[in-house]
């Protein structure tokens, strides 16, 4: 365990090892407690030969040390748990042989070499190959592997797994061995392992060029199928790649394998990505839509970090955003070719505004390419993943589609087997002002753009001024925009600008930017920012008829959307401050959208979804009461259910998809009915929702059901998630829902309730899903968790700082839900301090001294 040690680490004091490490020979001989560890790296001189070669541990035990085969005198040398230094190393090329001994089912971090379920495997991104041997654990570093695996020949045909191609394996002296190769250079944070007993789905893969890839997913035996799924969006992703992007595949094989316990999404170590289970196992029965969609996308993510990450990796952490912003942006356009690329837009711009923006205007903001951190672990963020992809996104936008993919192809040119910068990716594009569009990933917050707008005589005018986060500077935004008459877009070739420059329908707005139309004979409508084209703030008088408006003329499914999400949050707003405005417009309105057959039923779902409880938060000034938040929104929840009583049952009776259909159109289907379903079901007509909850065999069909009942609190709720419980708790990824609803359960006694399941026989804070699936959707449920007298914030804390002697990650994320405790009113406030500074008081690793001493600055 890496405890705290305070130190920050700058950008500015980035410089290169004084030497490189061509080549790395490893022999690990796995075993559960005693792991040995046989590391023969070769050095040779980079820099100034004069300095030690220092390299980095964390928690290791050395048992044996030779210099170019010759054992090393104990004064040549120090090694202690968390480093090995070599005093004088020699002035030419050198080998060093690191014999050191670990013990994976010690290993509660899960990082470095540990056991899941019986299955040995490895996680060493960010610094966790330092928990598995000494070397330079930096991702500019780069080196080939080779690795010889070798492990007791236990019943089962144990597999071991390593990156690159497969040598040679079979069985020596009563053990199992395996031999790999990556040709690839690459960084230690890449280097995998995997060992067990395990099932797979094979298949193979040709590229573009015609070289064939072997593939193949290991999963716990018994569960192949559930990995098909995965399998295809596989296939899907590497053929998506050529055509798009024209990356082909470099390896011979292609491996995946999925462990339990994880403590992230997935990891694309090269050739060989772990992945946690939730995003490869899938059942009609037992997965919803949204877990489909799910393993679509980081099966995607993953594969496609091979260009961006692997083959091109970074040159420090500082710059973490240039792999994962871009293999974000890479994600999400696959998402919108399988998908509906409407409905991907607005699912990615909900999850930017209601996670990256709070985090941007909290005390856990920075910039997407920070300049210091203290913990690595905790710059996995939204604001590097998902701000980091719209910033990826504007460039796309400034310069359009031929010229970004002439760039990206620059970059693959020009950057292949290196370790980048941002700076390095930026300069391979034509952009007019590229520092000035740096300013994107140097400063932190969320710029706010003003839009007025004006029709007098027959001129209109629309103007839009920036206004930067505190402390930033002014960017180029581009904003794509159309003036809206009766009957369709003004043609803007003859508009008026003044200072922007408008180039098609983008504008390029600096500090403002103004279009002047005249000789109009009626008020136009802007329709600005349209598909969300930049990450922005936009502040524009609050005008329910405009909106409605723009319900009746936009074509921009984006603005369509965020339009009714703004009349919905005006009611919203209402009724938490016990205002009387009636729901009868808002219900037309929306309801009209939701019966038109014209458009895509999943956008149609979207449109019936209340803005969240964490939008009204985020609305509100300050001050905020949550229980307030929360009455507001289950009072206007059933109010719509009520008034659109007839349109929602309209909708519902649409015949359901067959139930194993997973693509997206049987998908969006089921979205549009279980969102009317879930309306309803408030308004006060259960009884199909339970009907539903007790007898849908399809996953998404069921959990809707149960969601809506338990979100109602309707009388059923008991029996019908108790029947849940009894069905599935043998299949852990479902049990994992179920905790979910239990924890968002918004009845008074959440916090109660939460803390009778902490005892519940298959809870344990071991496994980082059914922790997330409990605590971490607690931390959602905004009435409990900021409850006014700090019961749900002490309850997190107590989480916390048990968790954060096994899995200090997996603690600092959750913490991390108090980054918003400061938009709540004084008595929650003042509890929410009180509680951190006893987490602080307690804290043990340096991930949760990190973010706590973060939370409570300023
Ligand atoms: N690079 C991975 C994310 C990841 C980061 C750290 C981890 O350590 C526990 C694991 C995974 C991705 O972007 O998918
Ligand atoms: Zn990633």
């Amino acid at each position: 365990m890496r405890t705290d040690t305070g130190q920050t680490v700058h950008l500015e004091d980035y410089a290169p090892t004084p030497y490189r490490a061509p080549s790395t020979t490893l022999m690990i001989a796995l075993h559960p407690t005693r792991t040995v560890v046989r590391n023969e790296t070769a050095y040779e001189p980079a820099g100034n030969v004069d300095d030690p070669l220092v390299l980095e541990g964390d928690g290791l035990v050395l048992v044996e040390a030779q210099l170019d085969g010759m054992a090393l005198s104990a004064s040549a040398y120090e090694a202690t748990p968390d480093r090995f230094v070599l005093k004088v190393p020699p002035k030419k090329r050198f080998t060093l042989t690191l014999v050191t001994i670990v013990s994976p089912d010690d290993n509660t971090e899960l990082m470095g070499l540990y056991r899941s379920n019986g299955v040995y495997c490895t996680q060493c991104e960010a610094e966790g190959f330092r928990r598995i041997t000494y070397a330079y654990d930096r991702p500019d570093v780069l080196t080939v592997y080779d690795v010889l695996v070798l492990a007791d020949d236990t019943p089962g045909e144990p597999v071991l797994l390593s990156n690159g191609n497969l040598i040679a394996s079979g069985k020596m002296g009563g053990r199992r061995y395996s031999h790999w190769h990556d040709p690839f250079p690459k960084p230690t944070y890449l280097f995998a392992v995997v060992a067990g007993v395990l099932g797979a789905v094979t298949d193979t893969f040709t590229t573009q060029s015609g070289k064939a890839v072997d593939l193949a997913i290991y999963v716990e035996p018994g569960k192949e199928a559930r990995a098909e799924y995965a399998m295809d969006a596989l296939k899907r992703s590497m053929r998506w790649d050529e055509t798009r992007f024209g990356r082909e595949y470099d390896l011979d094989v292609f491996n995946i394998v999925a462990v339990s316990d994880f403590n992230m999404g997935a990891m694309e170590n090269k050739g060989l990505n772990v992945f946690n289970d939730r995003y490869v196992l899938a059942d009609p029965r037992l997965a919803t839509d949204t877990d489909y969609s799910g393993i679509e996308a980081v099966i995607a993510h993953e594969y496609f970090h091979n260009w961006t990450g692997n083959r091109i990796t970074c040159r420090d952490w500082f710059q973490l955003c240039l792999k994962e912003g871009l293999t974000v942006f890479r994600d999400q356009e696959f998402s919108a070719d399988m998908r509906s690329r409407a409905v991907e837009r607005i699912e990615d711009v909900r999850r930017l505004r209601l996670a990256q923006f709070p985090e941007d205007a909290g005390p856990l903001r920075h910039p997407v390419r920070p300049a210091e951190y203290a913990e690595i672990s905790n710059l996995y963020t939204t604001t590097v993943y998902e701000k980091g992809a719209e910033l990826i996104r504007m460039l796309h936008t400034f310069i359009g589609e031929t010229a970004f993919r002439r760039g990206m192809d620059t970059y693959f040119e020009r950057f292949d087997g290196t370790a980048a910068t941002v700076e390095d990716f930026i300069s391979c594009f034509e952009l007019d002002e590229p520092d000035a569009f740096m300013r994107w990933y140097h400063d932190a917050g969320t710029p706010t753009v003003r839009v007025d707008e004006a029709y007098v005589d027959g001129r209109y005018s629309l103007q839009l001024t920036q206004c930067p986060p505190e402390g930033g500077a002014i960017k180029p935004i581009p904003v794509r925009l159309a003036v809206l008459g009766q009957t369709g877009a003004l043609d803007l070739s003859g508009a008026g600008v003044e200072e922007g420059s408008l180039c098609g329908d983008i504008l390029t707005l600096k500090e403002s930017a103004t279009i002047n139309i005249d000789g109009l004979n009626e008020e136009p409508i802007a329709s600005v920012f349209r598909g969300f084209s930049a990450p922005v703030h936009i502040d524009r008088p609050v005008d329910p008829v405009r909106d409605m408006a723009l319900l009746e003329r936009d074509s921009d499914p984006f603005n369509l959307w965020d339009a009714s999400q703004r009349l919905a949050l005006g009611v919203l707003v209402d009724r938490y401050w016990g205002g009387s405005l009636e729901v009868d417009a808002l219900a037309e309105s929306i309801g009209r959208i939701a019966a038109d057959p014209r458009m895509e039923p999943a956008f149609r779902a979207f449109v019936l979804q209340l803005p969240s409880r964490g939008t009204l938060v985020e609305v509100l000034a300050g001050d905020v009461d949550a229980d307030k938040v929360d009455a507001a929104h289950q009072e206007l929840t059933a109010a719509l259910g009520a008034a659109m009583a007839d349109t929602l049952a309209k909708l519902r009776a649409r015949p359901a998809p067959t139930a194993d259909d997973v693509r997206a159109a049987a998908a969006g289907e089921r979205a549009l009915r279980n969102a009317a379903q879930h309306l309803a079901t408030a308004g006060g007509a259960r009884e199909a929702t339970v009907r539903q909850a007790m007898e849908a065999t399809n996953m998404t069909d069921r959990l809707a059901a149960l969601n809506a009942l338990a979100a109602a609190n309707a009388p059923e709720a008991d029996a019908a998630l108790k029947a849940f419980h009894d069905a599935f708790e043998d299949e852990p990824l479902v049990l994992n829902k179920w905790f979910s609803i239990e924890a968002l359960r918004s009845d008074g006694r959440s916090v109660e309730r939460v803390r009778e399941l902490m005892a519940h026989p298959k809870f344990s804070l071991k496994n980082p899903n059914r922790v997330r699936s409990l605590i971490g959707a607690f931390t959602q449920n905004i009435a409990a968790f900021h409850r006014a007298d700090g019961a749900g914030y002490r309850l997190l804390a107590e989480v916390a700082t048990t968790l954060d002697q096994q899995n200090p990650q997996v603690a600092a994320r959750l913490l991390t839900a108090f980054g918003e405790y400061r938009r709540f009113d004084a008595p929650r406030r003042e509890a929410a301090r009180a509680v951190l500074q006893d987490v602080q008081a307690r804290a043990r690793s340096s991930d949760v001294a990190d973010i706590v001493r973060r939370l409570l600055k300023g």
